[in-house]
């Protein structure tokens, strides 16, 4: 009874130091003939996300559109890289031979306000360029999660 009671709280303890540890869960984003599936997707801060059937793709982190201090990705072709969203907020990314067909997605990682998004949305108006605005037809379909 006593190593049952301790078992109990120290798997109550780890689950409130490690939360994300704890509840970490794995997506994939698959990518289609030209395009991602799916190209928005909302994950838990300390999610990671699998590029899957990436044979004649990549998936790249955009510079400047991901969160302040998060780790950007570059998976090379045909690399089914995984991305690690350790800080919410929203992440944009692109597959570079594809991005005039609009192969590009955004990943919201933990909850976003509607002034988060407008927020992000200028700062992708303002640097976004060419092809890149693509990005500009998935930012607007992101819906605010608080
Ligand atoms: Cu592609």
């Amino acid at each position: 009874m006593m190593m049952k009671n301790m078992l109990t709280i120290f798997l109550a303890t780890a689950a409130f130091i490690l939360p994300n540890v704890a509840n970490a869960a794995e997506h994939t984003i698959k990518a289609g003939a030209r395009a991602f599936e799916n190209d928005i997707l909302y994950v838990a801060e300390g999610d990671s996300v699998h590029f899957s059937n990436m044979n004649s793709h990549n998936s790249v982190s955009v510079e400047g559109l991901i969160p302040e201090g998060a780790t950007p990705w570059a998976g090379g072709m045909g690399e089914n890289v995984q991305a690690h969203l350790e800080k919410p907020g929203i992440y944009a990314y692109v597959c570079q031979p594809h991005i005039g067909f609009g192969m590009v997605g955004v990943i919201i990682v933990g909850d976003v306000t509607a002034d988060d998004i407008a927020a992000y949305k200028q700062k992708a108006m303002d640097t976004l360029k060419g092809p890149f605005r693509r990005l500009l037809g998935k930012i607007n379909k992101i819906k605010p999660t608080k």
